[in-house]
């Protein structure tokens, strides 16, 4: 039997588990609902134990921002997507009863939001390599293609140096350079990530954790804090948001929407030209007496006056110190995939004057530019902790190089 049979079987096991998986839980609905107000009452519980205990974190876990438990998303046909979403959660070590429908649902977003990156990318890099060995002329275009795709020039001289060292220590066939490039890429976008010893970005359980979304005009901050409010709620952490783009007159509203949406609650200051530094102050506040664990911080894009962006950010981020100087602030900055090169500049002049701590890719459907994301980790040196890939408010998930390079270069 071939590695494609084998895939396609176990891919098929995993789906009628699935599937036998959901008919149960339609019937277990009612169950579940009496479980889940037991489980409310002792989460209720472990909360007031846990406000006692907050002096004490040692026995406080962190939980990973998922959308476990969540029945919403229904079982798709077993088709090409669900196969391939299947096979790259088993190569990532998931056991066949241990996937989940949304994350299937995700990595087929992922890949297909990916698909206009690819065009011209992957396909042009198969029809290319081929069956044959690599050559030095192959790389050469490779160079190319990568380049075209946004990778940035420091990362692509990276990744051609090495295979052009692997070519000349021995043979490379185009599936193995194919598998060597994954590697290549991979170790990239991880780098940021490892040296910022936390693979995955959670809210820190016992601490009070503020995370601000900064970033140009339109790239996406609102949406995706809307979308971290969701998540974050979802996963258990008490969540509220800050709205602190006074500048534009609709952004609290469009605040509002998303907090009702993920049940969380928008602290905001209606009056014409309040202070932003002045409603995170507020916001604080309101945190503390509930005894939140993340502050999700709304900025401004654009300003009326020639106040700086940076000016604005750095007043916010003092607030913050002085105030919560035990904090755990991360600076989030949003970038728009589809910008490419112009989203790579905003990232090396923010993360110039604004301290940033990490960054997450927006708009990854529809736009042919998703190597970005490896120009942002190689030249700027920021982990991406998140990625977002449509308008709703669960296409947006922790970032995972595995699956954003398996979707990258997908040959299917
Ligand atoms: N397709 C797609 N659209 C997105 C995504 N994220 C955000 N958008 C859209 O991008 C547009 C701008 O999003 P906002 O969240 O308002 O952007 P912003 O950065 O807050 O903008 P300002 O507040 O004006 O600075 C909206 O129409 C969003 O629906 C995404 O991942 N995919
Ligand atoms: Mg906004």
């Amino acid at each position: 039997m071939t590695d494609s049979d084998n895939s396609r079987k176990w891919a098929s096991e995993a789906y009628a588990i699935l599937k036998k998986q959901q008919a149960e839980q339609k019937e277990a609905e009612q169950k579940e609902a009496q479980q889940k107000e037991a489980q409310q009452k002792e989460a209720q519980q472990k909360e007031a134990e846990q406000k006692e205990a907050f002096s004490d974190t040692s026995n406080l876990k962190n939980t990973p921002l998922s959308f476990e438990n969540d029945n919403e998303v229904e079982l798709g046909e077993f088709d090409d997507d669900f196969t391939w979403s299947a096979m790259v959660l088993a190569a990532q070590g998931k056991k066949i009863n241990q996937i989940s429908i949304d994350e299937i649902d995700w990595l087929t977003k992922l890949r297909r939001g990916l698909e206009a990156t690819r065009k011209g990318f992957v396909t042009e890099l198969l029809d290319k390599l081929g069956d044959d060995p690599l050559t030095p002329e192959s790389l050469d275009d490779l160079e190319t293609l990568l380049i075209r795709a946004d990778v940035g020039i420091d990362s692509t001289d990276k990744v051609i140096s090495s295979l052009r060292k692997k070519l000349n220590e021995e043979v490379v066939g185009g599936e193995e350079g194919i598998k060597f490039l994954k590697e290549e890429l991979r170790v990239i976008i991880d780098k940021p990530i490892k040296n910022s010893g936390r693979s995955l970005l959670v809210p820190e359980k016992g601490k009070f954790n503020v995370w601000l979304l900064v970033g140009v005009n339109g790239v996406g901050k609102t949406t995706t804090l809307g979308k971290l409010a969701y998540l974050s709620s979802r996963s258990n952490y008490k969540t509220l948001i800050a709205a602190a783009d006074t500048f534009r007159a609709a952004a609290v509203e469009q605040l509002k929407v998303w907090g009702e949406r993920s049940n969380v609650d928008v602290i905001s200051n209606q009056s014409t030209n309040a202070d932003p530094a002045a409603v995170v102050f507020d916001a604080i506040n309101s945190a503390k007496k509930r005894n939140c664990d993340l502050l999700l911080v709304d900025t401004a894009g654009r300003l009326q006056t020639k106040t700086n962006l940076m000016d604005e950010l750095s007043k916010i981020k003092r607030i913050i110190d002085k105030k919560v100087p035990d904090a755990i602030v991360e600076s989030l900055l949003v970038l728009d995939a589809s910008q490419g090169q112009n989203g790579l500049k905003q990232a090396k002049s923010f993360a110039k004057s604004a301290n940033l701590s990490g960054a997450i890719i927006t708009k990854l459907d529809g736009s042919s530019r998703g190597g970005v994301s490896l120009a942002v980790s190689a030249e700027v040196n920021l982990p991406i902790r998140f990625i977002g890939a449509g308008e709703g408010i669960k296409d947006l998930r922790p970032f995972n190089s595995f699956e954003f390079v398996e979707a990258l270069l997908a040959d299917r």
